[in-house]
């Protein structure tokens, strides 16, 4: 599959895993729609790929836990990106490491609205056109944690547990199309989610990564990249990927 002059649609495409997405599908000449919340960086992004790259690129500032404003910004979508040939799900967040018996409810419910409900909020807006126009591939980055709960992750592991049940389920519903579902669950990457994550204690969130080579933004990246330009025959469905000093979601070798 090439993907020049193909619609990707990206959510979460300000920051870490989306914003490497971004470059990599900008490098391959496909146009990019790309949401998130925060404008300026939207905007500066749309700015870089734009002067780097001849691709077109449309910004949407929309938070994926409101489905009007979703609806609205993608029935308002300029012509020439009405037909989205890939969707990549990507926006997504853990709030705190609180536990079962302790943790924030409004942590809880930000986990829960944009990870699943949001994911589920930009799928049933986007897939009836796929169908339409029987075409089209959803990319969903779930998490290691969709296969392995740990302590602190109850509700963040839960989303990404929905997340695996929803890839899975929509490959079901959509059997019989030429729509291919992938899920992507990557273990540690180096992005702005730990700071997100502890609530923007940037030196907490630092530990994390303290002692290891973790993947990047860029190896997510790639994966998608290789997902996507398979013949339309193939169908990635789900690829685990973690840094090679990880090997599960809690064993971690660190050389301080
Ligand atoms: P970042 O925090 O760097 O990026 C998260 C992106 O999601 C940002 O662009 C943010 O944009 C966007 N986002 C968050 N909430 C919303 C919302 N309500 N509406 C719209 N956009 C939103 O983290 P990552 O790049 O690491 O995370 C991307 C995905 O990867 C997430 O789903 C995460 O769970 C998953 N993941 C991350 C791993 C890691 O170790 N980093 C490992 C496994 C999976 P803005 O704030 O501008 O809205
Ligand atoms: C992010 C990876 O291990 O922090 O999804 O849950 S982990």
């Amino acid at each position: 599959m090439k993907l020049k002059n193909k619609n990707v649609l990206i959510t979460g495409a300000s920051s870490g895993i989306g914003k490497a997405c971004a470059e990599a599908f900008a490098i391959e000449g496909a146009n990019l729609i790309l949401l998130a919340r925060r404008k300026e960086k939207l905007t500066q992004l749309k700015d870089e790929l734009s002067n780097k790259y001849s691709i077109k690129i449309h910004t949407i500032e929309a938070d994926v836990r409101n489905y009007n404003i979703l609806k609205k910004s993608f029935d308002e979508l300029p012509d020439d990106f009405r037909n989205i040939d890939i969707l990549i799900n990507n926006a997504g967040l853990a709030r705190g490491v609180g536990k079962i018996f302790d943790a924030d409810l409004q942590d809880w419910e930000e986990m829960i609205d944009t990870n699943i409900k949001g994911l589920l909020y930009v799928s049933r807006i986007i897939i009836p056109k796929m169908i339409e126009r029987d075409s089209g591939h959803i990319v969903n980055i779930g998490s290691i944690a969709g296969y392995e709960p740990y302590s602190g992750g109850s509700v963040y592991c839960g989303t990404k547990h929905a997340v695996r049940a929803i890839s899975k389920s929509a490959a079901i519903d959509l059997n019989g199309t030429n729509i291919r579902v992938t899920e992507i669950d990557p273990g540690m990457v180096n992005t702005e989610f730990s700071e997100v994550r502890f609530h923007g204690d940037k030196n907490r969130a630092d530990t994390v990564y303290n002692g290891v080579t973790p993947l990047f933004g860029e190896d997510i990246a790639d994966i998608v990249i290789f997902a996507c330009t398979r013949k339309p025959s193939v169908m990635i469905q789900s690829i685990l990927v973690t840094p090679t000093c990880q090997a599960n979601a809690t064993t971690v070798c660190r050389k301080n």
